[in-house]
């Protein structure tokens, strides 16, 4: 049985081994010699632990090992993961993948990739390339680690992380057969404080905006709060703060450092009151991507404590959890959805739908109605806007092409709040027999935000009588 070995993989070994001064064989006979070693023994990619439960937020490391090997030159893998589950944090070298420590067998290994991929089913890959210079191999009869992975929990479930490639080439750049073996890992939520940076785009296009919303979760009494988002100034551009739903006092602090790539932002409330306590969105961050096809973090970088009670006292052992974003050059749609006569703040949290798309692609709008969806493939496309008590909003077909991002604007109308597509009597009714109170479940009656049902929503109703839904 002959395996062919990757081309880049031989290219690499090639240029890796040449390159020592010690190897006597010449390029040439290298790429003759491709096949099996059939004398080696199946060698074992591992993760250790194997399994193991982490709480939401924590950072923890998967040691990658190896195990049994001999005369190892060169080896390529791909760890995949799930990044609705986990991130990859960034190591010491400010890049996300494998790191090592000194007195690692790996740790003078020639990498030549040590990246992050985007797959097209959402998931992830850490791909790691690398080879010894020279005459120099890697032997070990024993489980080695050969580096570590750095990853923070997104959110609570049960997900693996596995090998999804595995090569090694011997010194005669034969390869060994090996095989993986994944981590069976069980995330749970944690019941402390936490603070999270959620994206409402995974992928975004170069040169448009798109919003970040930093979420405060399991605080109790929380006076005040701040923190610093470190982001890549290359990559992105951040624009602005604004404060969320989920406010704890007055904005006191809110600068960009474009040079440092630093966002801080800070709310205290004043005087001898009590603080805040729940989850929400505590602020929106708006950013711009520079440059495409890179995948840029977002982290907190506290430069002291974040939470404070209103005894003065820092809150300890806050989780914190970060995003990544991928900047793709395809087809994308941006636009706002606006609701009139509205504080543009509510605006926040319309659904959004472009179609056709397989995966379906949904998302939501941030401050002042804004969306983003990105990664689209050359087509004609739709945008569905809806919100409960609104008529559901379609746009015209628009053509989307690489570097062309479409601007699609919608409005919504108030007072569909039977939901059956048409404004009419019947939604005047429902609001009518309620009138002055505003019954639980029923808070998207009320159009201005007052509380109750009163004239103003009943005359916005019919402000857009007989209005209908159109699709296109
Ligand atoms: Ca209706
Ligand atoms: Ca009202």
């Amino acid at each position: 049985m002959i395996r062919k070995v990757s081309c880049l993989f031989v290219f690499t070994v090639m240029l890796l081994v040449c390159a020592g001064p010690f190897f006597p064989a010449s390029a040439i006979a290298l790429t003759s010699t491709e096949g099996v070693n059939v004398t080696a023994t199946i060698v074992d990619f591992g993760f250790q632990p194997s399994e193991g439960t982490f709480t939401v937020g924590e950072t923890f490391e998967l040691e990658v090992t190896m195990s049994p090997a001999s005369l190892i030159q060169a080896t390529e893998f791909k760890v995949k993961y799930d990044p609705n589950y986990l991130s990859a944090v960034p190591v010491s070298s400010g890049d996300k993948g494998l790191y090592f420590q000194p007195g690692s067998p790996f740790a003078d290994i020639e990498s030549v990739k040590n990246e992050v991929l985007s797959n097209a089913d959402g998931s992830k890959d850490i791909w790691f390339v690398g080879a010894w210079l020279g005459a120099t191999t890697y032997t070990s009869t024993t489980n080695n680690v050969i580096g570590k992975i750095k990853f923070q929990v997104v959110k609570e479930g049960s997900t693996d992380v596995a090998f999804s490639f595995n090569q090694l080439v011997d010194n005669q750049v034969l390869e060994v057969p090996s095989q993986g073996s994944p981590a069976h890992l069980t995330l749970v939520a944690g019941d402390g404080p936490g603070i999270s940076i959620l994206s409402t785009e995974e992928v975004v296009a170069p040169g448009l905006e798109f919003k970040v919303k930093v979420f405060i979760e399991n605080v109790e009494d929380l006076y005040a709060a701040s923190f610093d988002i470190k982001y890549d100034p290359e990559r992105l551009t951040a624009v602005k703060v604004e404060e969320g739903a989920f406010a704890v006092g007055t904005p006191l602090v809110n600068m960009i450092d474009p040079v440092e790539g630093l966002v801080s932002y800070g709310q205290t409330k004043i005087g001898a009151v009590s603080g805040v306590s729940g989850e929400g969105v505590f602020a929106w961050v708006t950013f711009k991507a520079n440059t495409a096809e890179a995948i840029t973090q977002l982290n907190f970088q506290p430069t002291g404590d974040m939470f404070f009670d209103s005894t003065g006292a820092p809150m300890e052992n806050v989780a914190m959890s970060g995003a990544s974003v991928y900047v793709q050059n395809k087809g994308a749609i941006y636009g706002t959805v606006t609701m009139k006569n509205i504080n543009e703040k509510n605006n926040i949290g319309i659904d959004i739908t472009v179609t056709p798309t397989d995966p379906v692609r949904e998302t939501e709008t941030g401050p002042g109605g804004y969306y983003q969806v990105s990664g689209l493939a050359d087509n004609s496309y739709k945008v569905v806007a809806t919100r409960l008590g609104y008529l559901m909003r379609e746009s015209d077909y628009y053509p989307s092409a690489v570097g062309a991002p479409v601007n699609v604007n919608l409005e919504l109308l108030f007072g569909d709040v039977d939901n059956n597509d048409v404004i009419n009597m019947a939604d005047i009714v429902a609001l009518a027999i309620v009138y002055n109170n505003l019954p639980s479940g029923k808070e998207y009656y009320d159009y201005n935000y007052n509380n109750k049902v009163d004239m103003q929503d009943l005359v916005n109703i019919a402000l857009n009588y007989n209005k209908k839904y159109v699709p296109k």
